[in-house]
């Protein structure tokens, strides 16, 4: 029997060999991030504070855009296959720094142990077709006619997948089955493009053509993981690939990495093949795969996200009377003035999640211990170990998506647009969309429970 977690690493490393091929570029890219994160390892002596190397050094995400409720559903299926699982809605639609017609979850696993043994995820994009402000009636009945004519997922995958997650794995033999079936469903194909249907969906927007404008779907792009990004950068442009303008997330500053910070190296032009109006096939080519970096930092609380979120519109704010200082560097001058510049700060201000153990030597004195965390921390009673943000951004998320696209696209904004939102997801797969912060505060009061009853602490 093949368990649910090696489906898992087989399916990222599989899917990472295919794109490796397809978009050489992304070998370039893997090879730099691996160089530099064993720098960093070889200089720092704290390295693997945020996860251990062989974690570090096999994690990916990737991102595949689908374009029918229907194929969220079973692409929902699939990844439950593999124990990953849909966390977070994120609307990138939002106009105030997007409006891309999608909406999205990421799927990935939810639980520590699963996370540490493979974290795999993909953000996964639903085309809203509905949305008025993208799609007038007319095209939305052909855009929909479309899609519902196509199958992204032959019905083997979706029954071996359906039996993988009841079983908790397969048999050796289907499991072969399974991984193959589901790396060719996110290969690029082959098939001839339609020149007029595309180019008309691409007017609209280059995500919509990427989505309806083919009769098949494609993990879009994957991503490692690198301790120093910014230095990843560097050594990328160095090698000449042409780089998007900037990190999106966090600046680099001298406080602890939290949240997620990515880049990525711009969209290549790929051939394909396309169908004319007079029915003839030519060659041409399309820009849409591209390949991106991430560095990973603590999880922030509710609190510390919004703390985030204010200075990213302060940023926002003074970048348009400054602008002839780089973005980077105001946001650096914030962070610098404004976050807590320790871990210990975002603890005993619950700006950031921590798992806790008792602590090793506990102080030697009669005392009794405090009862609140941050005095049990500061005591020397407990210690404590930053969760790692396992999830994503949806304003980097638009950054990715827009630094990647063809043309501005069009978009009427004197309608109102269709509502999606995380219950309607839930509805439409039939699967709990979680909360990530309730999966951090879960992770993180579990921990907690257990080290107080250690210390003989029922509660605080
Ligand atoms: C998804 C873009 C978002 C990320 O890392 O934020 C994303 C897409 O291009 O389909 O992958
Ligand atoms: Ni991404």
């Amino acid at each position: 029997m093949v368990p649910t977690w090696r489906l898992r690493a087989a399916f990222a490393r599989r899917l990472s060999d295919m794109y490796g091929t397809e978009v050489p570029a992304y070998t370039t890219l893997l090879d730099v991030a691996g160089e530099v994160t064993h720098e960093v390892m070889r200089d720092n002596a704290d390295a693997e504070r945020l996860g251990g190397i062989d974690r570090i050094t096999a994690e990916r995400h990737g991102a595949i855009r689908v374009g029918t409720p229907l194929e969220m559903r079973q692409a929902a299926q699939i990844f439950a296959a593999f124990g990953m699982y849909p966390v977070g809605f994120y609307d990138l639609r939002d106009a105030t720094f997007s409006a891309v017609p999608v909406i999205s979850t990421a799927f990935r696993p939810i639980d520590a142990l699963e996370l540490a043994r493979n974290p795999f995820r993909v953000f996964t994009s639903l085309l809203t077709t509905a949305d008025r402000r993208f799609f007038d009636a007319d095209l939305q009945d052909r855009l929909e006619r479309f899609l519902s004519r196509r199958e992204l997922f032959p019905a083997e995958l979706l029954d071996l997948a359906r039996r993988a997650e009841r079983d908790a794995g397969l048999p050796h033999e289907q499991a072969e089955r399974f991984l193959a079936l589901a790396v060719v469903a996110f290969k690029l194909s082959a098939e001839p493009v339609d020149r007029t249907w595309y180019a008309e969906l691409e007017r609209v927007s280059a995500v919509a053509a990427d989505i309806g404008g083919v009769s098949s779907t494609h993990i879009n792009h994957l991503t490692p993981r690198v301790l120093d990004i910014d230095l990843l950068y560097q050594r990328m442009a160095a090698r000449g690939i042409a780089m998007i303008d900037a990190v999106q997330g966090p600046p680099s500053w001298d406080g602890p990495d939290v949240l997620l910070r990515q880049t990525s190296f711009r969209a290549l032009a790929e051939p394909r093949k396309f169908r004319e109006p007079d029915g003839s096939v030519t060659t041409g080519s399309l820009r849409v795969r591209f390949g991106e970096v991430e560095a990973r930092g603590i999880a922030l609380t509710p609190a510390g996200r919004a703390l985030y979120d204010e200075l990213v519109t302060e940023t926002d704010l003074r970048s348009a009377d400054h602008p002839h200082v780089t973005r980077q560097d105001l946001a650096r001058s914030i962070w610098q003035a404004r976050f807590p510049g320790n871990e210990r700060r975002l603890l005993t201000e619950r700006l950031a999640y921590f798992t806790y153990q008792p602590a090793a030597r506990p102080p030697g004195d009669r005392r009794q211990p405090p009862a609140d965390v941050a005095g049990l921390f500061a005591d020397g009673w407990i210690t404590a170990h930053p969760i790692v943000y396992e999830d994503f951004l949806p304003r980097s998320a638009a950054g990715i998506f827009q630094s990647n696209l063809t043309g501005e696209g069009t978009w009427n904004a004197t309608v109102s647009g269709a509502h999606y939102d995380a219950r309607w997801l839930t509805e439409t797969i039939e699967r709990p969309v979680h909360d990530p912060f309730e999966l951090y505060a879960a992770q993180q009061d579990e921990s907690l429970a257990l080290t107080l009853r250690a210390l003989g602490l029922t509660a605080l």
